[in-house]
């Protein structure tokens, strides 16, 4: 399946509502009115796009109708762009600095991290790189199994310990592994963590320290996951959570499940924080590379 198609199927919550909705508005009157107006911010507000977003779209909008067309495929054509531009201008690539990049993947309780690192590891081995795993989470219980399980499923190897043991230091027994095997990638997968719990959070900031004493630069990335679901709640989270370790990026989970694709909108535009990889299923290969062109696209996509 082409990204776009993997896009476009895990989108459909979100397509379904806006497209369908977009074109029972337009469709309605050859004018744009005062109704029309309050009706399309609603339903672009609904998919959690967020205000910025939307007032550009709506003016764009305005804009077509006034050059006389007001053709569905011209409007969805206009909010395509307008999301394209809002989003193409910040760098989502996977950083590799072409020794071993650490990953460390962070966020609340489950918003996906476990799964995202095993999907994670299965793309870059599946591009040719040389993934390894540390199960950091060390207090949630069977959170070892669940990413052994992973490790063993894609053949990629898991450096963990038991539970109760710190994370920090399974973390720095990881990087030690990684860097004695030459792996180019560690995914480090946290526990989950309210940022409002000041200790957790004290938790993983000592974690970064040590692996950054172990390894230049570390961690490369630190990936807040955030479940889709909860819409525009993400932007307290990340400033939250970036407070305490900064943020490189974020990784979208369980898009598949929502109609608030919309969010990836808001984050990217409002945090200025590139969004790398969005979640859309439970399978290996439902990660994908977040692409701004293709992610528009699907979301305005007409026949
Ligand atoms: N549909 C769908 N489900 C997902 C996706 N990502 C994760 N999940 C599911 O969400 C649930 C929680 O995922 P985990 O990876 O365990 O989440 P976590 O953040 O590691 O959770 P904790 O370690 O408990 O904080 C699991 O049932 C996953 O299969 C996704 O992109 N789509
Ligand atoms: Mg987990």
């Amino acid at each position: 399946m082409g990204l776009f198609s993997k896009f476009f199927s895990g989108l459909q919550k979100t397509q379904d509502n806006l497209s369908s909705e977009l074109k029972r508005i337009v469709s309605r009157s050859p004018k744009l009115t005062d109704d029309d107006v309050e009706d399309l911010e609603a339903v672009l507000l609904s998919s959690d796009m967020g205000f910025n977003v939307t007032e550009q779209i709506i003016e764009s909008v305005r804009k077509e109708y006034e050059s006389g067309s007001g053709q569905i495929g011209n409007i969805l054509e206009v909010a395509k762009t307008v999301v394209e531009t809002c989003l193409s201008n910040t760098n989502n690539n996977l950083t590799n600095n072409n020794k071993l990049t650490v990953v460390s993947l962070v966020g609340v309780n489950g918003a996906g991290k476990t799964t995202t690192a095993g999907k994670l590891a299965h793309h870059i081995k599946t591009s040719g790189g040389k993934p390894m795993l540390a199960a950091c989470d060390t207090f949630r219980a069977a959170a070892i199994e669940q990413l052994s399980l992973w490790g063993k499923r894609l053949d990629i190897p898991v450096i963990s310990s038991e539970y109760g043991a710190d994370p920090a230091s399974v973390a720095h027994d990881a990087v030690n592994s990684s860097l004695s095997k030459q792996a180019d990638y560690l995914l480090i997968d946290t526990a989950g963590r309210l940022h409002t719990k000041h200790n957790l959070m004290r938790e993983l900031e000592k974690l970064h320290r040590v692996i950054s004493a172990k390894c230049e630069g570390a961690p490369h990335e630190t990936l807040l996951v955030v479940d889709a679901s909860i819409g525009s709640n993400a932007l307290i989270q990340a400033r939250e959570f970036n407070k305490s370790v900064p943020l490189t990026g974020l990784v979208i989970t369980k898009l598949d499940g929502t109609s608030k694709g919309g969010m990836v909108v808001a984050i990217q535009n409002e945090l200025k924080l590139p969004v790398k990889f969005v979640g859309l299923g439970e399978h290996p290969d439902d990660l994908q590379k977040f692409e701004p062109s293709e992610y528009a696209q699907a979301l305005f996509f007409s026949e």
